[in-house]
């Protein structure tokens, strides 16, 4: 592709026109973190047990061939919030827990657009957009972060659960932030006299694989170094409970308002550290117990909301950012312990991978007593909500937009999407087209340290996932002509 830069839609030309509307239902989107197709009972698993996630999908409308953009997590969530391909902004690549916010302020976003259509908005959770402008001191109110953007209300952690800073950030402030414990952050190098897994690995109660040897928090190691807020710092295991009365408490307090909630999970990211009640509970350890932790969420929310009376007043989307991975870097026993149970339910690769699995992730789309249970095929991806909810809550959108609106298929009535998808894997790009998809010949390893295939084929792949769902038979050579004009559009 060629090297272009890119103009992103800006909000001034949007705008709302509420009154075409017939209902505004609360809308909730649940972003699990590295959740694969394989890790849920819904899509046929018997080695895993979701019945709160699979609840979703058997009362609701679910997706076969739901995506992700990309198959990891700052570009998947960029393109969600922002309804653009995220391989249009250079930055929207993994990024470090002291990132600058990646969205511009000027930019149209999925929150603006509900906050503009009357809703009350809300981020709580796994950010990974990046907050602040560079130089972020997390002693301050650190802004632009998820309000600048459109969140009324935000509760996140800034990257992942393995980077720092291992704090909560609420409405931009650092939960627990103590004065006389100022915190500080390097991805550069440790502050002096600070423990590492690498000088003293007898304080770790969890071991690394690969990366994941710097500070150490909560007896785990993790990537980057901290030092300060020990009162603020993150217990692991508290992480689920902490995030669900946050749901909870936003839920009840704006009831009475239609609300716009993304709730990103931080299941089953690394470090997997399940609270002790979820310890044991399969056979996988913490990677299983961690999925069950994740459907325990799941099942609080979905309880909360029918307690509250909202649970036919509200629309839910479930879905993943990015597909699976057993051994992200720490010594968790997940591959070992991971038995029959296929995290991307057969398809191939996983996080950070071309193959299929690395964005092929679970999707479902549920809305008691309005949708009707239905399995679709349409070819959906997380980057088109922008524009089919701004369909149903009456938005008008700004020119430019990759989004696409699919409302019918996202609520079942119409079982067809998307012909195409540009899909993404670490800067590298694919195409799926109708039943196909395309990999362009990219060099480098089979494999990362992960032990997930990359999908760098080194020549033009070609596959039919519908008759090869594991993408095993490259047709390129078969199939010239169909290579060709799926090159030219891909290309154009
Ligand atoms: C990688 C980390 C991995 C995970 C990933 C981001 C190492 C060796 N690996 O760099 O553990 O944090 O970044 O995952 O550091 S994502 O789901 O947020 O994209
Ligand atoms: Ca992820």
């Amino acid at each position: 592709m060629k090297k272009i830069i890119y103009l992103v839609p800006a909000l001034s030309l949007a705008g709302c026109t509420s009154q075409q509307v017939e209902e505004k239902p609360n809308v909730i989107v649940i972003l699990a973190d590295d959740l694969g197709f394989g890790d849920v009972s819904a899509y046929g698993s018997t080695t895993i047990h979701t019945p709160n996630i699979d609840s979703l999908a058997r009362g609701g409308v679910c997706f076969t061939n739901g995506y992700a953009t990309s198959a990891t997590s700052t570009p998947s969530r960029y393109a969600l919030m922002t309804g653009m391909y995220p391989w249009k902004n250079k930055d929207a690549k993994i990024l470090p827990g002291d990132a600058p916010l990646i969205i511009n302020e000027s930019q149209y976003t999925l929150p603006k657009m509900m906050r503009e259509c009357g809703y009350v908005t809300g981020a709580i959770g796994k950010w990974h957009l990046g907050m602040g402008n560079g130089n972020v001191n997390w002693n301050e109110t650190v802004k632009p972060g998820a309000k600048e953007i459109g969140f009324d209300y935000s509760c996140l952690i800034a990257a992942t659960n393995d980077r720092v800073p291992t704090v909560y950030v609420e409405n931009g402030d650092v939960v627990g932030r103590d004065p006389s414990d100022p915190i500080e952050v390097s991805y550069e190098q440790n502050f002096e006299g600070e423990p590492t897994a690498i000088s003293n690995p007898e304080m770790l109660k969890m071991q690394w694989a690969h990366g994941h040897n710097n500070s150490i928090v909560n007896g785990i190691p993790r990537i980057g170094y901290m030092k300060g807020g020990k009162k603020a710092r993150w217990k692991d295991e508290d992480m689920a409970d902490y995030f669900v009365d946050k749901v909870k408490n936003f839920i009840t307090e704006h009831r009475d308002s239609s609300f716009f909630l993304y709730y990103g999970l931080h299941e089953p990211h690394v470090p997997r550290a399940p609270h002790q009640r979820f310890v044991g509970k399969t056979t996988m350890g913490p990677r299983g117990d961690a999925i069950v932790e994740a459907d325990w969420c799941v099942g609080e929310l979905l309880t909360y909301l029918k307690k509250e009376g909202l649970l036919e007043k509200t629309l839910i989307i479930f879905s993943s950012d990015n597909g699976p991975v057993l051994n992200d870097g720490y010594k968790d026993g997940a591959p070992e312990l991971a038995g029959k149970h296929a995290p991307a339910g057969g398809l191939r690769g996983g996080k950070y991978s071309l193959f299929d699995g690395g964005t092929h992730i679970p999707l479902f789309v549920y809305w008691k007593g309005k949708i009707q249970p239905v399995k679709s095929d349409a070819l959906v991806c997380q980057m088109d909500l922008l524009a089919s909810l701004g369909s149903m809550v009456g938005a008008t959108l700004p020119d430019g937009l990759d989004s696409r609106n699919y409302l019918n298929a996202f609520m079942g009535t119409e079982l067809k999407a998307r012909e195409n998808l540009i899909i993404e894997a670490q800067g590298r790009l694919g195409y799926r087209s109708g039943d196909w998809i395309m990999m362009p010949p990219y060099k480098g390893s089979q494999r990362n340290l992960t032990g997930n295939e990359l999908g760098n084929l080194g020549e033009y792949g070609l596959f039919n996932v519908k008759a090869d769902r594991t993408q095993q038979q490259n047709m390129a050579a078969q199939q010239p002509e169909l290579l060709d004009s799926l090159k030219q559009n891909f290309f154009a």
